[in-house]
């Protein structure tokens, strides 16, 4: 039997069982998970392609090993593509995550042991921000900013005086659960008065960025990071962006310091998907993100819906469900048996654990990528709504749940058969 030539079907039936029922799933649920995207299939096919198997330690016309031109080729395009995209000076597509792509601009920034003030993960950072149980936690001496625990919203003179007394060498900006825009000039303002780098992880709001849907970051930042599979609708990995003057520290953060040899099926992947945000398609796309979030978010006001900063401005909002007596836990739960796919979350002020929060998250960027507008928006504020207030009400949930695949019929993620 030629291993080489042997289809995944007949080979392994389990492991393509697990993928075409993970595939069912998706067609049958509704994914409102913020991080979460379905790439588009030209991306899906530049991954599964021999570049799986290339090793390429080093950068475009620097490499450890022969026969890597059109890698070469393939990397600097995807490097072109990205530094045109975002407006930056220099572009790193190597980071495998996007925690690695952090860890590595704080490295490139810093020596171990100094000072970062950072978004606290409760507020809405992210884990990799410095939060307790991060390694990053042990690398540097992170302190951290909130959010003003009545609005939600950050308080940008409260964090400028924890950065003059506290004299951080990075500030870290961006979140994972933050649903309102963020002013990165003002950021600016604060590291320049209190003479530290300024560090953007926009992940969740990248894709708003490029079209203009949220400002950028670029100009103010010194490094820039991005995941790729979130609101840029990628396969998973991760962009640095900097200004000319850290380039090479970025590069050698990455590698050799954190990584060995880059995915260059992946970033052959996020080439063709750097492609895709130059097009009318995606900026509308995006536009349709952020129009259905704030339906979702009105709807769900309107049926008394408590939202964290009382709505949104991007692809995201937090639900708080202290009002309803029910944790965000047991809510995903009931609303996993309705199709319905959120995440937990802690919202600002929270009294609950990590593991039993007060609130859930809800994104639209799945959603809409299959098609989805605002009035299926509104029909699903009503459902979340139903199933989180009678939770002992099987027959409804069960009811909620028919209705969420008969409306999943209507929008197929990929129409493929199964
Ligand atoms: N896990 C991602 C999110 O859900 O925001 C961040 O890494």
């Amino acid at each position: 039997m030629n291993l080489l030539e042997e289809k995944l079907s007949q080979f392994d039936p389990a492991v393509d069982g697990i993928i075409r029922n993970e595939m069912r799933r998706n067609e049958e649920t509704i994914n409102l998970i913020a991080s979460e995207n379905y790439p588009p299939k030209s991306l899906m096919k530049a991954i599964s392609s021999m570049l799986s198997g290339i090793y390429s330690e080093g950068y475009p016309g620097e490499r450890w090993y022969r026969g890597l031109e059109n890698i070469d080729r393939l990397e600097s395009l995807a490097i072109g593509r990205a530094k045109a995209v975002f407006g930056a000076e220099h572009a790193n597509v190597q980071a495998l995550s996007g925690s690695a792509a952090n860890i590595a601009a704080y490295l490139s920034l810093l020596k171990l042991g100094d000072r970062i003030l950072s978004m606290e993960i409760d507020a809405g950072g992210h884990l990799s921000h410095g939060a307790r149980a991060s390694v990053v936690s042990r690398m540097f001496d992170v302190v951290q900013y909130g959010v003003d625990p009545q609005t939600g919203l950050l308080d940008y003179e409260a964090i400028r005086r924890q950065a003059l007394e506290t004299r951080p060498r990075l500030i870290v900006c961006g979140a994972s659960a933050y649903p309102r825009t963020i002013d990165f000039a003002r950021f600016r303002q604060i590291a320049r008065e209190a003479g530290a780098f300024l560090m953007a992880d926009i992940s969740h709001i990248a894709g708003l960025v490029v079209a203009g849907e949220h400002p950028t970051p670029v100009p103010h930042c010194d490094i820039v990071t991005t995941t790729t599979h979130k609101t840029l609708r990628m396969t998973r990995g991760a962009i640095i962006l900097c200004k000319a003057e850290h380039a090479d520290q970025v590069d050698h953060a990455v590698f050799p310091t954190l990584q060995g040899g880059p995915h260059q099926a992946n970033i052959s992947a996020i080439a063709v998907g750097l492609k895709h945000l130059g097009t009318p398609e995606y900026r509308q796309y995006i536009r349709e993100v952020v129009q259905n979030a704030k339906t979702l978010s009105e709807s769900l006001r309107e049926q008394g819906a408590e939202i964290v900063t009382g709505g949104t401005d991007n692809h995201l909002l937090l639900l708080d469900l202290a009002k309803w007596s029910i944790d965000g836990e047991t809510a995903s739960v009931l609303l996993e048996e309705a199709h319905l796919i959120v995440n937990k979350n802690k919202i600002p002020g929270d009294r609950g654990t990590a593991k039993k929060p007060s609130g859930i998250r809800l994104g639209t960027p799945a959603m809409t990528s299959r098609g989805m507008g605002e009035e299926e928006a509104r029909l699903i504020a009503r459902w979340v709504v139903e199933v989180v207030t009678h939770p002992e009400e099987q027959t409804l949930r069960n009811k909620v749940k028919e209705d969420v695949i008969a409306l999943c019929r209507r929008f197929p993620i990929y129409r493929m058969t199964f």
